[in-house]
């Protein structure tokens, strides 16, 4: 077989290049290692920021973001009992997000990708990937008990934290920088309606709690967990008391509770492979970095990333120019490290670090202090939150 782009893993960040590249007029084959329904199983994200619409919309698949999702022009921040509402509509000039599950972006991508009769191969592994420093790399995969090669003029390693394209780099060719948090998320997902119809982020003496949703009949929540915390030691009816615990007395009173759908503890890390590419190589979203959730930056980061790549393959088609290839790295990385430092700086003000000792609890304090009462702070959170604009080449 052969194509002109390969791109290894149907996640959000595969899917969509696949759907701007086959939009710029460049033929792309898909390679997953899950079958489909594994993929949608997997509940993740829950907020886009204005760029990942922009480039849904670009991608000819942003209708139902539009009619189903849910716009959003604050958030609150919970603490000593207190809500306190970030303007984001407000601070950032008149900009806010979209609540619209990571499930559903990738439902959407999927349906589009059908639709166009474009080859993904679900259930492909192992997968291999040879001679991506020569101009003629080449991808084998397994299916069916047959091996199968695709030659192409790049690969795209779209495959996720734990994919085979960054393993694939020779070690002395990366530079990784790593954060591991001292604890995880412990997520539910119900059909009961949200507590709030804004989410509210909550710094608790018990820890952090996240109220978020996926609809107004569709509720998701977080508790920060200890790391060795295991999913199975939590019941519904255990989640939902420390979650009262966690809340207000207005949010407690709102509270429905009811049957989980999905339940997960999602490990925090912050995580960046340096650089991006790899001679015919490119990394894009989780493959290449990691964000604690605390921001919503993991998905967003990842569509911008194939944002930069689509738009760089597509000037190398067409202008035979590889000036933008050659700048995707440093475009990426510039916008990785930002949000990097954003999802880290809410982290490390949002969840409860005992081993920051009385001293560090009271700095936490005063800076949420100075945050909800000063303009200039509460900007500063709201222009990361709703996202930085995207450059260009
Ligand atoms: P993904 O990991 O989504 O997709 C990679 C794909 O590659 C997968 O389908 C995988 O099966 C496939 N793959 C892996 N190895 C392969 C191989 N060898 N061959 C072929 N295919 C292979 N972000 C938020 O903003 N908010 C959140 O609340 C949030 N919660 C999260 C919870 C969890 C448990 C995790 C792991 C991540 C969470 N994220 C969250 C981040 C998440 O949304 C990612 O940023 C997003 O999925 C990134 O998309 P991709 O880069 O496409 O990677
Ligand atoms: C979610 O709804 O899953 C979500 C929302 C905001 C975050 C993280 C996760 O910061």
């Amino acid at each position: 077989m052969k194509t002109q782009v390969v791109i290894i893993g149907a996640g959000p960040a595969g899917l969509l290049l696949g759907q701007l590249l086959y939009r710029a007029g460049i033929d792309n084959i898909i390679l997953e290692r899950q079958s489909g329904d594994y993929v949608l199983g997997r509940i993740r994200a829950g907020v886009l920021e204005q760029v990942t619409m922009d480039l849904l919309h670009q991608a000819g698949v942003d209708t139902r973001a539009h009619d189903e999702g849910l716009p959003h022009e604050g958030i609150e921040l919970l603490f000593k009992d207190a809500r306190h509402r970030i303007d984001l509509h407000g601070l950032t000039g008149g900009k806010q997000v979209t609540v619209y599950g990571q499930t559903e972006v990738t439902r959407d991508l999927m349906a589009a990708r059908a639709a166009e009769g474009l080859t993904t191969i679900y259930t492909a592994a192992p997968v291999s990937l040879h001679d991506f420093d020569t101009a003629k790399p080449t991808v084998r995969y397994q299916k069916d008990g047959a091996t199968h090669e695709i030659a192409c003029d790049f690969i795209a390693g779209c495959d996720g934290y734990h994919g085979i394209s960054r393993a694939s780099v020779p070690g002395d060719a990366l530079h990784l920088y790593e954060k591991v948090y001292p604890f995880g998320w412990l997520g539910v997902l119900a059909d009961v309606p949200p507590v709030s119809h804004e989410l509210i982020y909550a710094n608790t003496s018990r820890g952090f709690a996240l109220c978020s949703m996926r609809s107004e009949h569709r509720s998701r929540y977080y508790l920060q967990v200890a790391s060795d915390q295991k999913v199975e030691n939590w019941s519904d009816e255990s989640f939902w008391n420390e979650l009262r615990l966690r809340l207000d007395p207005e949010a407690c009173e709102r509270l429905v509770t009811g049957p989980s759908l999905e339940k997960s503890i999602a490990p925090l890390r912050s995580f960046v492979a340096e650089p991006m590419r790899f001679g015919s190589l490119f990394l894009a979203g989780d493959a290449a970095h990691i964000v604690p959730p605390t921001g919503a930056k993991g998905l967003n980061l990842a569509t911008a990333d194939v944002g930069f790549l689509s738009r760089a393959l597509e000037i190398h088609y067409r202008e035979g120019s590889q000036s933008a290839l050659d700048r995707y790295s440093e475009l990426c990385l510039r916008r990785v490290w930002k949000a990097e430092r954003f999802s880290w700086w809410f982290t490390s003000l949002m969840h409860r670090f005992p081993e920051n000792g009385e001293f560090g609890q009271k700095i936490q304090e005063a800076e949420l202090d100075y945050l909800v009462n000063s303009r200039a702070a509460s900007t500063s959170l709201a222009e990361n939150y709703v996202g930085l604009p995207l450059e260009s080449f």
